[in-house]
């Protein structure tokens, strides 16, 4: 088969960035569940961000990477929320593919495999660079459900972003572009406009939604939805201020970001 129209999007290594607050009981299973998903079926490696936990996270990771030789742990001193640490893992990385998911076991380390298949998938549009969990039967309790399609509602009609669960947190896309995004807490909930800013484009991907056994939610409807309402108006002109050149002459070799092998780490 041919990837002609795939420009370079072939998933041949991974980091799996994991960003955790106080999610002691779910470390263990969850890093076995992502092993026992890639291992065999492509270079990669786990890069566990824990932002300032306070419980047993910390000494937990601190054994199992010495136990485990895939396994990296980034800490911040002091928490500074999950899109802080989600571009802690991206900078820690280093494999030219990132995949995020949550550490609280609700996403099925599984389903990594079928981001994988989506993007690569020839059949797309050569501009294709993210792939998006799209938690079709949400396990969660009726409010949360409820105030996340509201809000989900509200930003694709506001941002035109075209994915129905920004929220997953199952993501895949190339270190590269991740960097090149605006950073701000609660980021990583806009990443599929952010990276239309950049000229580049999503597919959302049905995925499993587990219920959360361990640990607790950090989020409730105040420190999402008040925010969220700031945050897509920021967005929101982020995207209207957002020119992209077309670079003519000899520059125009320049690599892009959307091209994740294109730059030095
Ligand atoms: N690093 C970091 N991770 C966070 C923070 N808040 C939540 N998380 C992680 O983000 C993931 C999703 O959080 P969760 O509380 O389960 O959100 P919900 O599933 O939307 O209710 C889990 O892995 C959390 O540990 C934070 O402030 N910092
Ligand atoms: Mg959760």
């Amino acid at each position: 088969m041919t990837r002609a129209n795939t420009g370079g999007r072939h998933v041949e290594a991974l980091s799996v960035v994991v960003p955790v607050l106080n999610e002691a009981g779910n470390i263990e299973p969850l890093v076995g569940e992502i092993r026992a998903a890639l291992e065999g079926r492509l270079p990669f490696e786990i890069v566990y961000v824990d932002d300032g936990s306070r419980d047993e996270t910390p000494a937990i990771l601190a054994r199992l990477a010495r136990a485990v030789p895939m396994l990296t742990v980034v800490r911040h001193r002091l928490a500074c929320g999950q899109s802080a640490a989600i571009a802690s893992g991206v900078r820690a990385a280093r494999y030219p593919w990132i995949a995020t998911l949550d550490g609280d076991g609700q996403n099925d380390p599984a389903d990594i495999p079928k981001l994988i298949a989506a993007l690569e998938d020839d059949a797309t549009p050569a501009t294709l660079r993210m792939a998006v969990g799209w938690r079709t039967r949400r396990n969660d309790d009726w409010l949360r459900r409820l105030s996340s399609r509201v809000a989900n509602a509200v930003r694709a009609a506001a941002l035109g972003d075209a994915t129905p669960d920004t929220g997953c947190g199952l993501k895949l896309f190339p270190r590269t572009l991740f960097l090149e995004l605006p950073q701000f807490d609660h980021m990583h909930r806009f990443l599929p406009a952010l990276v239309r800013r950049q000229g580049a484009l999503s597919v959302s991907v049905p995925v499993a939604h587990r219920a959360r056994t361990r640990g607790s939610s950090k989020y409730g409807v105040y420190n999402r939805l008040w925010v969220g309402i700031v945050d897509l108006a920021g967005v929101a002109w982020l995207k209207r201020r957002m020119c992209i050149p077309i670079i003519e002459g000899p520059c125009a070799e320049t690599p892009s970001a959307a091209d994740p092998g294109s730059k030095e780490k």
